[in-house]
């Protein structure tokens, strides 16, 4: 019964496949290190992920939950009678029940979740379970990818969502990019919502990236497993230490793997003699952080329309609805 309603593509398997040893390499074959955060997101990554938006320090998920149950029934009133629900980054797909659970009157409803982690296959099959109306074409694949798809479809009108701040991750340059990207593959009238954290408080912002419980330190330890395992690599990670920092200037948490000890290490798939001096760090994620006025001015800057921005009452983080 379920299976006439849930179909997948991996539009560029094989590719994403090759570029991890590529990527591997180039990112730690030179001086500057550094490892692209979409790596962290093997099943054990996405586990991580799920539990550090439950520490108590880690304040962006739980806020914009909150955020997206005041917006529920303003959105409705800029929504077409038929449309498709794209997410960029869907992961659990937890936040996007919060979208479904006032969109049942509409009689079916496309949802249509990008992704590049597996994961996707089973937040989709719990959610065909629990909302009867809803049919689900889940893209495994990076967003660029998944929005190239996107476009064979040209039926409907799209909401397309981007949650959690993980447009945070991108640097200003590719960030605009992006959105260009986002903006070309929409028609006239189609809608875009994104979450984006907020500029605040150092302390605030090291604590949710620094969290007692060490979930974060797991997180960030972990793509070194992972390239253990696919890459056939040797990395001890009792020879490395989270650490994670903001920087007031960029607007951003920068975290990084700090190496403990001079040490070198084989990744086999790579090619690579990972050479590391005590106290080395490799990057491995930004995290930017917005004030609401660039926000505008970068959406503004694309061609957006602009037509509401949410806020909680701390103002810790923003969702903003822009159309084409
Ligand atoms: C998924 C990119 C939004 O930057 O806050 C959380 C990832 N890294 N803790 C973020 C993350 C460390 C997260 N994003």
């Amino acid at each position: 019964v379920v299976d006439s309603r849930l179909q997948y593509f991996k539009p560029h398997a094989t590719k994403i496949e090759k570029t991890f040893a590529e990527e591997i390499s180039s990112g730690l074959g030179t001086n500057s290190k550094s490892i692209h955060p979409k790596f962290f997101y093997d099943k054990k990554g996405s586990e991580l992920f799920e539990k550090i938006c439950s520490v108590p320090e880690y304040y962006p998920t739980r806020t914009e939950i909150s955020i997206l149950k005041k917006l529920q029934s303003e959105l409705s009133s800029y929504l077409d009678e038929d449309f498709r629900l794209v997410e960029l980054g869907s992961g659990s797909s937890t936040k996007t029940r919060l979208i479904l659970d006032f969109l049942t009157s509409q009689k079916t409803l496309e949802y249509f979740p990008i992704d590049i982690s597996e994961i996707l296959t089973e937040s989709s099959e719990e959610l065909l379970n629990d909302y009867q109306n809803l049919t689900i074409t889940g893209i495994i694949d990076t967003y660029e990818g998944g929005l190239e798809f996107l476009k064979t479809y040209d039926d409907k009108s799209n909401l397309i969502i981007f949650l959690g701040s993980s447009f945070g991750n991108f640097s200003p340059i590719d960030g605009y990019k992006f959105l260009e990207k986002v903006y070309a593959t929409m028609k006239p009238g189609d809608l875009f919502l994104i979450g984006l954290d907020l500029v605040k408080d150092k302390t605030i912002l090291e604590s949710a990236y620094n969290d007692s419980e060490g979930v974060t330190a797991k997180f960030n330890l972990n793509v070194l497993s992972r390239i253990n395992d696919e890459l056939d690599a040797d990395f001890n990670l009792q020879n490395f230490s989270h650490h994670a920092i903001y920087n007031e200037k960029d607007q951003r948490i920068e975290m990084y793997l700090k190496s403990l000890v001079d040490q070198s290490i084989i990744i086999s798939k790579s090619d690579l003699e990972l050479k590391l001096q005590k106290d080395e760090l490799i990057h491995t994620e930004y995290s930017h952080k917005y004030r609401l006025s660039q926000i505008h001015d970068l959406l503004d800057d694309v061609g957006f329309e602009l037509k509401h921005t949410w806020l909680d009452d701390k103002k810790y983080f923003s969702l903003t609805l822009v159309s084409k």
